[in-house]
């Protein structure tokens, strides 16, 4: 079953990726109907033909709803489950108390009413483009560097790489809206700066650099030492399916050490998980500080909306925050384990949008992996059980290996947070990311939607992939159109 590992660890075979594929393809014959069998490591540009991104969950829908689909190998039981799920996830939160009971406890402090309002038609949100954009698809975290633990975290020591250590006053997360008669903990100010870059051929393009403050300040100053790290909202669909990709097959994707000397030093975020006790493989959010979609949502109704669970009892105010301590709560917790069940369920088989243009896609396609993609946006996975007999065993083109990635000082927030330095990130799924602008109205990329589209993402690679984006970069513009029709296809 491990026999593949000896192949991929091999030193200088990955340097040129078609060699890899090579040698790996002999190892996918000789593995055939052990485990791994149809993993990452025997595919070729010509695989990438099968337009089924999510294997039997696929949805083929290219409208402004494909993202929001069940999977498709669902039963009846299991759709009504997910119907009750999506209510949940669209549902506006109210302020207690409220004639209805079972959706008050809004806040008090919040950053949006539903998890909808950030991940809308559970795609992605849109960061705020100048100081009168209401748009809600992005929020800051906030910690202090790791010194400050015995300080303000103490309860944490017991926790090796416990979560962030959180401002005094702010927490881990700035609330830009409080509930009547709580002030909003302040306001989200992102300003860009352009920068002049020229491609290979001598045509030129503009970044946008942006920088990050916070204004109107409602609770006094920051703590001199924070750190803000800007995220937008991902888009949620096939997150059970990245879920149920199995933890070996991650260990064989991942080489902190680089040991194959290609560059790609990918490791894997290793999360204590309260839930069980143990430490888990993170799988979510843009530095995988999360290992389960019940974790990430439970931590989105609590910070994001400001609901509480049995997982996060307590209301998101700091000791010093007295309008919010003395607001009125919506029951203990607010959320019930039914709830939460639902949204997960929901999050759960959300099903991926299948690919589209085969017709157009073998030239970009070959780019893709000439130029070193692959590496990290892994195109194939198989997934291994889940709960969810529906999302076991599937064949699925994620492009993802869910691991981290030093992506350069540019793309770096400053803020290390867990066992990720502030450079590094989870290499994000690529499949339905040629239909934002259908299902969003916007193709805005990266962890605080910096990159207006495809290219800009990639001319912002550095660190480990500063020599795919050289790659990139060196192209001519019809192979850089192939590369980005190719993505888009996706
Ligand atoms: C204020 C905006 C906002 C709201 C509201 C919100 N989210 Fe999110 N969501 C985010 C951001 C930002 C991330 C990435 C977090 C990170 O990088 O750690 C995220 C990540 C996720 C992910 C992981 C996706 C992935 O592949 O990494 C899931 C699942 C998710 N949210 C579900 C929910 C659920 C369920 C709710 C409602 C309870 C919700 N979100 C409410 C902004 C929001
Ligand atoms: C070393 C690993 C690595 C390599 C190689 C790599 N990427 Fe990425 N890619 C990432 C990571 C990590 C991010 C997220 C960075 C961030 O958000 O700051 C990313 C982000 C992206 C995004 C934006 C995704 C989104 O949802 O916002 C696109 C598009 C993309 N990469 C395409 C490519 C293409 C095309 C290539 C080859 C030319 C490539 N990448 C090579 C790791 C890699
Ligand atoms: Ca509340
Ligand atoms: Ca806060
Ligand atoms: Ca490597």
């Amino acid at each position: 079953m491990l026999r593949p590992r000896n192949v991929i660890r091999h030193p200088g075979a990955a340097a040129v990726g078609f060699i890899l594929l090579a040698v790996a393809a002999a190892a996918g014959a000789v593995c055939a109907g052990d485990a791994y069998d149809g993993g990452p490591l025997d595919l070729s540009p010509g695989d990438l033909d099968n337009l089924a991104s999510g294997g039997q969950t696929t949805v083929f829908d290219q409208s402004p709803n494909a993202f929001s689909s069940p999977a498709r190998n669902l039963n009846a039981e299991q759709r009504r489950r997910f119907d009750a799920g999506d209510r949940l996830f669209e549902q506006n939160w109210v302020s207690a108390p409220a004639a209805a009971e079972d959706r008050d406890g809004l806040g008090p402090l919040f950053n949006a009413q539903s998890c909808a309002s950030c991940h809308g038609a559970d795609g992605r949100g849109r960061a705020p483009m100048g100081t009168d954009d209401s748009e809600r698809g992005m929020l800051f975290l906030l910690s202090l560097p790791e010194e400050y633990r015995d300080l303000y975290a103490p309860d944490s020591l017991a926790a090796p790489l416990g979560g962030p250590v959180p401002d005094p006053t702010y927490g881990a997360q700035l609330q830009d809206r409080g509930i009547h008669g709580v002030p909003a903990e302040g306001r989200m100010v992102v300003t860009y700066v352009e920068i002049e870059g020229s491609y290979a051929d001598g045509t030129t393009y503009t970044l946008r650099q942006p920088s990050y403050e916070i204004a109107e300040l409602a609770y006094g100053e920051l703590h001199e030492a924070i750190q803000i790290s800007p995220r937008a909202a991902p888009g949620v669909f096939g997150a059970g399916l990245l879920e149920a990709i199995p933890a070996e097959l991650l260990e064989l994707l991942a080489d902190p050490e680089d040991v194959n000397g290609d560059g790609i030093s990918g490791r894997i975020h290793m999360i204590y998980n309260a839930d069980t006790g143990q430490f888990d493989i993170g799988r979510f959010g843009w530095k995988a500080t999360e290992p389960s979609v019940r974790q990430q949502s439970a931590i989105a109704f609590l910070e994001d909306i400001g609901i509480t669970s049995t997982l996060h009892p307590d209301q998101n105010c700091g000791s010093t925050q007295r309008e919010c301590r003395f607001a009125v709560h919506g029951g203990h917790p607010e959320l019930d384990d039914n709830q939460l069940d639902a949204v997960v369920f929901y999050n759960q088989t959300l099903a991926p949008p299948a690919a589209r243009g085969y017709e157009t896609r073998s030239d970009g396609a070959e780019l893709f992996f000439a130029a070193g993609c692959h590496q990290c946006h892994t195109p194939r996975l198989t997934t291994g059980r889940h709960e969810i007999d529906a999302l076991s065993g599937q064949v699925i083109l994620p492009y993802t290996d869910l691991l981290l990635h030093d992506m350069g000082p540019e793309l770096s927030d400053g803020r290390p947070v867990r066992g990720a330095a502030g450079s590094e990130w989870r290499t994000p799924p690529l499949w339905g990311i040629g239909l934002m602008p259908v299902v969003n109205g916007h193709q805005r990329l990266l962890h605080d939607g910096r990159a207006h589209g495809v290219a800009e993402a990639i001319l912002w690679h550095g660190g480990e992939a500063e020599a795919s984006r050289e790659a990139f970069r060196n192209m001519s513009a019809k192979d850089r159109q192939a590369l980005i029709d190719f993505i888009n296809s996706l």
